[in-house]
């Protein structure tokens, strides 16, 4: 066992996370959307890895891809190891990548060490975490917890194609999504190492750290409506311009964010219609992305944040409305999970850390059917998102042996 705790390959995870980044739509960083030709060939490229490594594969009813090493009880609960496959626009190489990679890298070294664990070890690569095609998120890992709904299915990409017409399009039959549900009994846990997106262990000077929860995030779509005109001749003290009114709900925002600490507040898209340069502003659409690591904080600043953007539309003669997309709870990762990770942590010589993750994870759909633990691995300056996220060799070693050991101690 010993020679096996320290023979896992980052090298071969590097090379993979090159291989994958080339299933992009953009030049400029990765951008792999879900149900699209992008990510199939990714499915297929991790298909043959996992494959490679000695699993059994196979698609969930949702599409979410799904490897298993049987262990020497076949009938025991399976161990779970996942993150996502798909990503933002002109994302960086390595977010959701690198912990379904890990994973891949740890079931290999068991394989080709012969080793099989009591407990069956299934890798998964989550279909649709981010939600940027279709603007849900965690469709997959909902998908396997149980908690997807059919009408999150109708939900459009900007061409109008709801997810299920997308799934069809791949073979997939939507109608059967709920399959993709698990018997938490079947089930001894989710583990899931994903690169931190924060400055915590740059600054510690440490390459992993385990993660002690995630924050609730919550997002809605607004639309604000006043009148178009002629920019050359509506007086300013006559105008309902809509985006003008937008923007000063933007500040306010702002402005609540900083009365709450460590509230997130994020306006990320933004349509402007009819959208001339010589006409006022009609119509804004655009979206709203709060989080906290406390609901009731959360809460309460959604609630100052809507009661100001209503002071403001009333005093603007605007018309507004914010509809939910979507509101995920905080989740707290299992003590006895975290307990693991620092014990391979201090084994490993590094510091027990614990940090909180104001980045969401397919983990937190997970655990609402089993206990979740989460591994952080460092990345540069924290960016991510980003084309410049980046990840050394060194840390993604790091990243791997720990998973490794963990898995170890845990099946
Ligand atoms: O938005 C997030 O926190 C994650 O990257 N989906
Ligand atoms: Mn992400
Ligand atoms: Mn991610």
């Amino acid at each position: 066992m010993q020679v096996m705790q320290q023979s896992v390959s980052a090298q071969r995870i590097a090379q993979r996370i090159e291989e994958l980044a080339a299933c992009s739509t953009t030049v400029r960083g990765v951008t792999r959307l879900s149900f699209t030709k992008e990510s199939e060939t990714a499915n297929e490229l991790v298909s043959q890895w996992m494959r490679e490594a000695g699993m059994i594969v196979r698609r969930d009813e949702l599409g979410n891809l799904i490897g298993r090493y049987e262990g020497t009880q076949p009938d025991a609960p399976a161990l779970l190891i996942g993150s996502h496959l798909d990503s933002v626009v002109e994302a960086g190489k390595y977010d959701g990548i690198l912990g379904v990679l890990s994973g891949i890298e740890v079931v290999q070294t068991l394989h080709e060490h012969q080793y099989r664990p009591r407990h069956p070890i299934e890798v998964i690569g989550f279909c649709d975490e981010e939600g940027t095609r279709f603007h849900t998120t965690l469709l997959g890992s909902k998908a396997l917890s149980g908690d997807l709904r059919a009408e999150d299915l109708q939900a459009k990409d900007e061409q109008g194609i709801t997810v299920a017409a997308a799934m069809q399009e791949l073979g997939l039959e939507p109608s059967r999504y709920h399959l993709a549900a698990r018997d938490p009994k079947t089930i001894l846990g989710y583990i899931e190492l994903h690169i931190e997106q924060g400055p915590v262990l740059e600054q510690e000077m440490q390459a992993c750290g385990a993660v002690s929860g995630i924050a609730g995030a919550a997002r809605y779509h607004f639309r604000v409506e006043g009148n178009a005109g002629h920019a050359g001749t509506v007086p300013i003290s006559m105008r309902k311009d809509a985006l003008v009114g937008t923007s000063e709900m933007i500040l306010a925002m702002e402005k609540a964010a900083q009365k709450y600490q460590n509230l997130v507040v994020t306006v990320g898209k933004l349509s402007v219609a009819p959208g001339a340069s010589n006409v006022i502003p009609g119509v804004v659409e655009g979206t709203l992305d709060i989080r906290h690591i406390e609901d009731q904080t959360k809460k309460m600043a959604l609630a100052d944040i809507l009661e100001e953007c209503r002071r403001i539309l009333a005093r603007r003669g605007l018309v507004g409305e914010f509809s939910q997309i979507m509101d995920s709870p905080a989740v707290a990762c299992s003590q006895r999970f975290i307990n693991e990770i620092e014990t391979v942590l201090a084994e490993s010589g590094m510091k027990p850390i614990q940090i909180v993750s104001g980045a969401g994870h397919d983990a937190m759909a997970v655990a609402s059917i089993t206990d979740i633990g989460m591994i952080f691995v460092r990345c540069r300056d924290g960016v991510s998102h980003h084309p410049d996220e980046f990840v050394t060799v060194a840390d993604m070693q790091a990243g791997a042996s720990v998973l490794l050991n963990v898995v170890l101690r845990l099946t």
